[in-house]
């Protein structure tokens, strides 16, 4: 599995059988799972990358659906010839597993008040994927904790969905971005004022468990990174070409609006 991530575990499957997410995935399942093999990819790159950046960190780099489900695919071929007669299935992001909390049950790192998995080394920049099996490993267990409470993640969120009584989803502008048809004024308000056509990154950039994150180092994300979208640009191997042309280009429309007026 070193190979395949450098930061991984595992999680009994039990743990978190009671909040499995419900998607077509679902069925993929192994019959008797009994193990998440949980991994972290990490995907900060190095700061000259970001000149110009008009999307989250996260979508500047290679689709991370295809780099965290290939090197899992690989993996799972391996253990297949280890183990004969166990099932093994891949997952990254479209899953029914709660990825966060199987990854901080696997001792992978914490949940901090913004939601995220931070981890030690490379914060909350990283992306999680799993392979669940019907083998039984011995999962041991450390708590960690990288969360200090410090707030500044829930002051900064300039849209107020990291408030008191948890997190709201709708008022997001990770959602929001995603979101089709006509954005309302304060939507678009607050699209300008983060200055991302794809995701946010404002509570993860305030973190200070962030500060020190360590870049990544799997090559794919290394390789030529897009940092800025432009009206026409290539949507394929990128995050967020699933969502397709029309929302990509009414939200750089958006943005550009706010460069009109400046
Ligand atoms: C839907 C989704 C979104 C939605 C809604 C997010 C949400 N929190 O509901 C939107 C579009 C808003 C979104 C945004 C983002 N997302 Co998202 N998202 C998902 C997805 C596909 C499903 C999450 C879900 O619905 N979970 C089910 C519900 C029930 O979970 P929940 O409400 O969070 O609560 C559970 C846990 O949090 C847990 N829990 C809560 N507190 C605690 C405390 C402890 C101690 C424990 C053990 C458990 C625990 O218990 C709850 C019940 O099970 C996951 C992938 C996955 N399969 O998990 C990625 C995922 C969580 N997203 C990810 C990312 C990167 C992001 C963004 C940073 C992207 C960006 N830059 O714009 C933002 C961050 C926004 C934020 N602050 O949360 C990564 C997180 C990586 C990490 N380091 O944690 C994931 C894991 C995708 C991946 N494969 O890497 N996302
Ligand atoms: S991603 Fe942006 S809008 Fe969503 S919770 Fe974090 S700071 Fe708030
Ligand atoms: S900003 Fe502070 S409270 Fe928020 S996740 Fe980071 S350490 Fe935790």
């Amino acid at each position: 599995m070193d190979e395949i991530a450098p930061l991984w575990g595992m999680c009994p499957f039990d743990k978190i059988k009671d909040g499995l997410i419900d998607c077509r995935a679902k069925s993929r399942l192994p019959h008797n799972a009994k193990t998440v093999i949980v991994a972290c990819f990490p995907y900060l790159l190095e700061e000259n990358n970001y000149q110009g950046i008009n999307v989250s960190k996260y979508a500047a780099v290679t689709d991370y659906h295809t780099v965290a489900l290939s090197r899992l695919n690989s993996a799972v071929k391996k253990l297949e010839e280890l183990f004969p007669g166990h099932e093994f299935a891949a997952f990254a992001d479209n899953s029914p597993i709660p990825e966060v909390e199987a990854a901080c049950i696997a001792g992978l790192g914490a949940i901090g008040l913004n939601t995220l998995l931070i981890t030690e080394e490379y914060g909350s920049y990283v992306f999680i994927g799993e392979i669940v099996t019907s083998l039984e490993t011995g999962c041991d267990v450390v708590e960690k904790k990288s969360c200090i409470g410090c707030q500044k993640c829930i002051e900064a969120c300039p849209s107020g969905a990291l408030g008191k009584g948890g997190f709201e989803k709708t008022l997001c502008l990770s959602e929001i971005t995603q979101k089709k048809g006509v954005l309302s004024e304060k939507e678009e308000t607050l699209m300008k004022e983060c200055g991302c056509v794809w995701g946010c990154d404002i509570c993860q950039d305030v973190c200070p468990m962030n500060k020190h994150a360590a870049k990544t180092q799997i090559e794919e994300f290394l390789l030529s990174p897009i940092p800025c979208v432009s009206s026409g640009c290539e949507l394929e191997g990128r995050a967020y070409e699933w969502r397709g042309r029309k929302v990509i280009e009414r939200n750089i429309s958006i943005l550009s609006k706010r460069k009109e007026k400046s």
